[in-house]
């Protein structure tokens, strides 16, 4: 089996871990010093968000030089310390890897966008626009929409064209139809491969693949499309494979490809089990699930377990001996899921958050921890616009009251409960000033006021925080072949209180079973185990850990926000 079947990511946002210098902003020496705790949590593997040159137009998701470290980072011999030192405590390293797009201040760009002839005027994707009879260019040649808002064409006088962004103007998309753009990048992985790095996640690779034809409208209608047009297209999986014959293929890696909107079979695409492509992909189903709510006073998105069921399901049993998965619920994207999915008031915060990592670290496929995540730190109140930092929170800011879709109050209130800042304050290391993460005067972005009661060196020293909570669950994971092998069965799928299934492989059985709700509920037990005494994994409730024989009978009463774990050895007849 390969090592990162039965592995666990931890994703570090290296901007807000912790700043060793007292600039305000993380750094790699922050990290380096850090490395124990995060092998104290038991994880195999780290992913560090982008650490490479960066006018930080997107926080290092635009990247000027994809050999150089960005210098509020440190250098390269910072990297080569903190790989020796992740490497010396049995931690991998996987880079990410940001190849759809640069940063329009990376000299390949800088070089494109002077003329259209010259070694580098196909590095990017450049087009004449729509043109008057006297052959101006009126418009960009339809209203596709960027991620970020506006349109994905910007206009550039020296060559009288338009290059298209997925995302921020600052973020041209690089031309993968261009073969030497394909060699450029297959050299830059091959640089740090040979430093020994062990992999890449690889941001929205499902965006590199686009048609030779940009359908044309008629200029001077409104607005512009919502989503990007060229997801997940064929294109896509052929470079890919061409990038695993060329680069992947020579080392030892772990891959995981950004790939929004993809469905179980194109992720099999993405990822066959015969190695010949990635080793796994991010679905982001669950997550979208509140994507187009309707702006409302409150700001709160909407929540609907049985549909959560349904998709988490779909993957766990679509996915199975085609293709592995991953499993995530956080990330440098999204709100905080204690906050989105369990419950943050002080009394319910802890034992939701350890829920919904039970939820998920029961699954099959190689979870992801985000920072913090381990310690149920929480979505931010953040007090005024000017608190965000976020292109996209700002752009929204901006954008969405411009065309009356919604009051500046309302998106304000959405982004407490959506901004992607919400996962990006700094770590909470400790009740000490900016939570222990920076001496600076001032950090770059807010610390959360709750610091003082939500930290790890107080979690460090409680035996049943979400931190020790976090560990139990990893080291099941290494201990345990049937998480990470067996099959998976939903259990009572209409429910929109609980969430229960099986595990199941010949030598082992496991019933998993949660409580989304504040208040007791009640899950049906499966014939075939009623009449047998399990053995208790683990549970978030000291109710259920004292009567830990229990659940055998028809009904498994749960406490609220209780998780429990229930071990029946071999079973037939399930
Ligand atoms: O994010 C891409 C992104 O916005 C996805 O979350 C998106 O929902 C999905 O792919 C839809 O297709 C990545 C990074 O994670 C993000 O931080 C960057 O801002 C972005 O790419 C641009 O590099």
């Amino acid at each position: 089996m390969e090592w990162w079947k039965n592995s666990v990511v931890y994703q570090i946002y290296p901007r807000s871990f912790m700043d060793s210098d007292g600039d305000g902003v993380g750094d790699l020496k922050g990290i380096t010093e850090k490395l124990p705790y995060v092998a104290e949590l038991g994880v195999d593997i780290i992913w560090l968000s982008p650490i490479f040159a960066s006018p930080n137009d997107d926080n290092g998701y635009d990247i000027s030089d994809y050999r150089a470290i960005m210098t509020e980072f440190g250098t390269m011999a910072d990297f080569d310390e903190l790989l020796a030192r992740a490497h010396a405590l049995g931690l991998k390293i996987v880079l990410d890897l940001v190849a759809n797009h640069s940063s329009d201040e990376h000299p390949w760009f800088i070089e494109s966008r002077k003329s259209k002839e010259g070694p580098y005027a196909d590095y990017y994707i450049w087009h004449d626009g729509l043109r008057d009879e006297n052959g101006r260019a009126v418009a960009p040649p339809n209203r596709w929409g960027a991620f970020f808002g506006g349109s994905t064409w910007e206009y550039v006088p020296e060559r009288d064209q338009y290059y298209l962004h997925s995302f921020s103007k600052k973020q041209p998309d690089l031309n993968w139809q261009n073969p030497k753009v394909r060699q450029e990048v297959y050299e830059l992985m091959r640089f740090w491969c040979d430093k020994g790095i062990d992999g890449f996640r690889m941001d929205v690779i499902n965006c590199i693949g686009k048609d030779d034809e940009v359908p044309l409208e008629e200029p001077g209608k409104p607005g512009f499309y919502t989503g990007i047009p060229y997801q997940n297209h064929p294109r896509a999986f052929v470079y890919l494979r061409e990038m695993n014959r060329e680069v992947l293929s020579h080392y030892d890696l772990m891959t995981v490809g950004e790939t929004g909107g993809v469905t179980p079979e194109k992720a099999a695409q993405y990822a066959p089990a015969d190695g010949s492509v990635l080793s796994m992909v991010f679905q982001f189903e669950h997550t979208d699930m509140d994507k187009n709510d309707p702006y409302n006073e409150t700001g709160a998105l909407s929540f609907d377990l049985r549909e959560f069921k349904r998709i988490m399901s779909r993957w766990q049993t679509e996915l199975r001996d085609k293709a592995w998965g991953s499993l995530w619920i956080s990330n440098h994207d999204q709100p905080r899921p204690v906050s989105r999915w369990g419950n943050d008031a002080p009394q319910w915060r802890e034992k939701s958050a350890k829920m919904l990592g039970h939820c998920l670290h029961f699954m099959q496929g190689t979870p992801y921890v985000y920072q913090g995540e381990e310690l149920g730190m929480t979505n931010v109140p953040f007090r005024t616009k000017a608190d965000f930092r976020d292109i996209r929170a700002r752009n929204n800011l901006r954008d969405v009251p411009a065309r009356g879709e919604a009051t500046e109050e309302q998106v304000f209130r959405r982004l407490l409960h959506r901004s992607r800042d919400n996962a990006r304050t700094p770590m909470q290391w400790s009740a000490e000033k900016h939570a222990g993460f920076s001496r600076a005067e001032e950090t770059w972005i807010m610390v959360n006021p709750n610091y003082p009661e939500i930290n790890a060196a107080e979690q460090l020293a409680r035996e049943d925080s979400v931190f020790r909570y976090y560990q139990e669950l990893i080291r099941l994971r290494h201990e345990q072949p049937v998480i990470t092998t067996g099959d998976y069965t939903l259990l009572e799928p209409e429910s929109d209180k609980t969430y229960a299934y099986l595990r199941t492989s010949p030598e082992e059985t496991l019933l998993v079973a949660l409580n989304f709700t504040a208040e007791e509920q009640t899950v049906s037990v499966p014939e075939a185990l009623r009449q047998r005494v399990p053995e208790l994994w683990l549970t978030n409730d000291p109710d259920l850990q004292s009567s830990a024989d229990q659940p055998a009978g028809e009904h498994l009463r749960l406490p609220p926000y209780a998780a429990v774990t229930y071990a029946f050895g071999p079973v037939a007849g399930l």
